[in-house]
């Protein structure tokens, strides 16, 4: 049978008769078929990678192609006068993630299925995922995003597991949705969910009752936690994830003859920062009703599981009081008390005890004292943990940490969207790249080859042309494809520091109304939820929007600038910007961006980067020399010294420098004011003056001038800025997921019979 006859046998009549949902679902049940060929059974270890979230993206595509059925599909679609993008349209997000660490997770399940390791997902099935964002009035609205149709790749199994909340029981099903690599094995997503979720009792945007946790537990993704009700919520999603995740891998063990007291023979557990880590003491106590002893579980446990550490801010690092745990686990308080006592006969320092003086229990020092292997993300991130922020441990256990930085999947990341750039490139060097993502270095040979030069340029004003008509479709707006196109998208925090950017922009409003024109016009786009409660990020969001509009009403200044605030940032979206971007802006407080992997996409796609020395940007320029990077700003030496000497002061550097204050004076003065909302923009206003806890101000001279000379290099000298481009091209291997799982496994994971690892290890 041709594709066409296999494609037909599913629709039951012509394809040209089809409309796109029918045609959908018949590809969707296709590559579910060709995904179940390619399970294979496990000898040895496998993976469990349990993480709260797995922003996965849209997978149609992403599963052609890795099934090699890709072109077979577009010319057989095309044969009947359908377009495989137009279906591609039909087929929601997955919203099961949030930002870097839920990317990451998706990028390494892809990879772990291509290097054909045995490695499973363990998370949970939100019904709406984070949330839908939308502008109204110039802020952020937030309503439900309800992407489970009918139709999904997630399927119900009939396995469930039950799980005490409270007191109570519940019973946990597992959704299994297949994960295919490229020409690789097929491995499984594993989601839990209850059957009696109420998605009905979601009201006025994404307000729920939290205490009804049968109908509420998967509703969201980080549900508000501003409140007590939220962050006991959060509690309960965490034990729903872990006990049933824990159930699931005992069970699948048990079935492949484990004994229990062998099992970190059967299997290794990555804990994805620490929203899982309470998988540590259900294991043990899980072991304990197998008849197996604390002290040996304790061992068992700490040979099994592993933890990465994605931030050194706060947010991360979790402390649950405990009367939460005694209310929502209270079997687990035993455990945790154990582990405590055990914990405090290694250190006296009270600072590495599970439990604390005020009853906060520490999840990441759990993950330290209990697991094999703490790693960081980013060559940095990873020193300034051993050297402060977990100094006390690395002294306890200088053998447990290691480095291991982030990548990203060049299937998703080149070849699905960038198809343009993915030929040219096959036309220069071959296809090897496609499996072993060092090869793009042989780029380098034709870094002098002008015609190269122009064919990427080419590339490269195809797909801005591609992303114009995208924006005009689906935000309804019109851009300049002359201009460059600089792009911030990540999550809103400050520490990112989008509000740098914004004073940017307000310094060239001001430049262009002084008659100083730029090198080139410029079309600032931003990509970015803030999470619901996090006020001063929905300020920086509504700022934007605001500054935006004021620049469009003004033809001087508009001829120049333009501010694109994408609405619902998502892996979509992502998709359609990253090909399309010349500059690509990485300016976080050097020392505060774990690593970075927005960073890494764009590279590839042959964007520059405007960066400062923080996490993997660090790494970025050791592989591209900084001749072919814009680096700006503080080390982050200087910002932890500052931060030590706890003497910055905000204020002392909007009194002593002019342009600086006439940036943030603008921001409620009377041009912005006529077109925001006073309350917001006096209380950012506030906030950069009297606190600016991630230091913009120091940096803002720094970063107005680097930008400058990368707009003008990118006008003046355009060969050169394309070699630069091709370079960044050349040298993105490293930055592959293939080489990050090849280093967890060979490193910490020793899955299966790992000599089926054909990939280089580091440069
Ligand atoms: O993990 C990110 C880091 O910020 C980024 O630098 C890194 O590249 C990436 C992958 O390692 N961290 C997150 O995305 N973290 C969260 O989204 C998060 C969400 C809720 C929390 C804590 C962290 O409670």
């Amino acid at each position: 049978m041709n594709f066409t006859e296999i494609l037909q046998n599913l629709t039951k009549k012509p394809l040209a008769d089809c409309t796109d949902q029918e045609l959908y679902l018949a590809l969707l049940e296709l590559v579910r078929q060709k995904s179940a060929d390619r399970v294979q059974s496990v000898t040895g270890r496998k993976l469990y990678y349990i993480s709260a979230e797995f922003l996965i993206g849209k997978l149609l595509s992403n599963n052609l192609i890795n099934l090699g059925l890709y072109e077979e599909a577009r010319k057989a679609l095309a044969a009947a006068g359908k377009n495989l993008s137009d279906i591609e349209e039909v087929e929601p997000e997955p919203s099961l993630g949030n930002g870097g660490l839920g990317r990451l997770a998706a990028c390494f399940l892809d990879s772990l299925a291509t290097l054909n390791l045995p490695g499973d997902g363990v998370g949970l099935r939100y019904h709406f995922g984070l949330f839908h964002q939308s502008f109204e009035n110039d802020i952020q609205n937030e309503k439900p995003d309800p992407w489970l149709t009918a139709h999904s790749w997630a399927e119900k199994t009939d396995i469930t597991y039950p799980v005490e909340l409270a007191g109570k029981e519940y019973t946990a099903r597992l959704y299994k949705l297949a994960v295919t690599g490229y020409e690789g094995r097929t491995n499984t997503l594993n989601l839990f969910d209850l059957d009696t979720i109420d998605e009905s009792i979601v009201h006025d945007g994404i307000a729920f009752d939290k205490t009804a946790i049968d109908k509420n537990l998967t509703l969201f993704l980080y549900p508000d936690d501003s409140d007590e009700a939220g962050r006991r919520l959060r509690v309960y999603q965490q034990y729903l994830m872990v006990s049933a995740g824990a159930q699931l891998i005992l069970a699948e063990c048990a079935a492949r003859g484990c004994n229990y007291h062998d099992l970190a023979d059967y299997a290794a557990i990555q804990i994805n920062d620490t929203h899982p880590s309470m998988v540590i003491p259900e294991l043990i106590r899980l072991l304990g009703k197998k008849g197996i002893a604390f002290e040996e579980a304790v061992e068992i446990v700490t040979r099994t599981c592993a933890y990465t550490n994605h931030t050194i801010l706060a947010e991360a690092l979790e402390k649950w009081p405990r009367a939460y745990l005694d209310a929502v686990v209270p079997q687990l308080m035993p455990v945790i008390e154990k582990l405590d006592a055990l914990a405090r006969t290694r250190t006296a320092d009270e600072s590495l005890a599970i439990i604390d003086q005020d009853s906060l229990v520490h999840m990441a020092n759990m993950d330290i004292h209990f697991t094999h292997s703490t790693n960081g993300v980013a060559a940095l991130h990873t020193e300034i943990l051993k050297n402060s922020e977990l100094h006390g441990f690395y002294e306890l256990y200088p053998e447990k940490f290691n480095n291991k930085t982030n990548g990203i999947t060049f299937r998703r990341w080149l070849l699905e969207c960038d198809p343009r750039l993915t030929a040219r490139l096959e036309q220069y060097i071959g296809s090897g790249f496609r499996k072993d993502a060092s090869e793009l270095e042989k780029l380098l040979t034709f870094a002098d080859d002008e015609t190269v030069l122009n064919e990427l340029t080419a590339v490269k004003k195809a797909n801005k042309e591609d992303l114009a008509d995208w924006l005009l479709k689906t935000q309804n707006v019109k851009v300049n494809t002359n201009a460059v196109f600089d792009i911030q998208s990540k999550r809103l925090h400050e520490y990112k520091r989008q509000q740098l950017n914004l004073l940017y922009l307000i310094h060239q409003y001001h430049e262009i109304k002084a008659g100083h024109q730029p090198a080139v016009p410029l079309v600032s786009i931003f990509g970015a939820k803030a999470a619901p409660a996090y006020t001063i990020a929905k300020d920086i969001i509504h700022a934007l929007l605001t500054l935006s509009k004021v620049i469009a009403a003004d033809p001087e200044v508009s001829k120049w600038l333009q501010i694109v605030f994408i609405e619902n940032y998502n892996v979509t979206a992502a998709e359609k910007l990253i090909p399309a971007c010349d500059l690509s802006e990485q300016i976080s407080l050097a020392s505060k961006e774990a690593s970075g992997t927005g960073n890494m996409k764009f590279m590839l796609n042959g964007a520059l980067t405007l960066g400062t020395m923080d996490g993997a940007n660090v790494e970025i320029c050791q592989q591209v020399g900084e001749e072919n990077i814009y680096i700006f700003g503080q080390s982050s030496d200087q910002v932890i010294h500052r931060y030590a000497a706890n003497d910055y002061v905000a204020a002392q550097w909007y009194e002593n420098d002019a342009n600086i204050r006439r940036a943030i004076d603008f921001l409620n003065g009377p041009e912005m004011l006529a077109a925001g909302h006073s309350e917001s923009l006096n209380r950012l206003h506030h906030e950069l003056i009297h606190k600016d806890w991630f230091q913009t101000l120091p940096d803002f001279n720094a970063y107005v001038v680097r930008k400058g000379q990368a707009l003008s290099d990118y006008t003046c000298d355009p060969i050169g800025w394309r070699r630069k481009c091709l370079v960044n091209i050349a040298k993105a291997g490293l930055f592959s997921s293939d080489r990050t799982i090849a280093e967890y496994d060979h490193d910490i994971w020793h899955l299966g019979n790992s000599s089926r690892t054909h990939v280089r290890l580091g440069a």
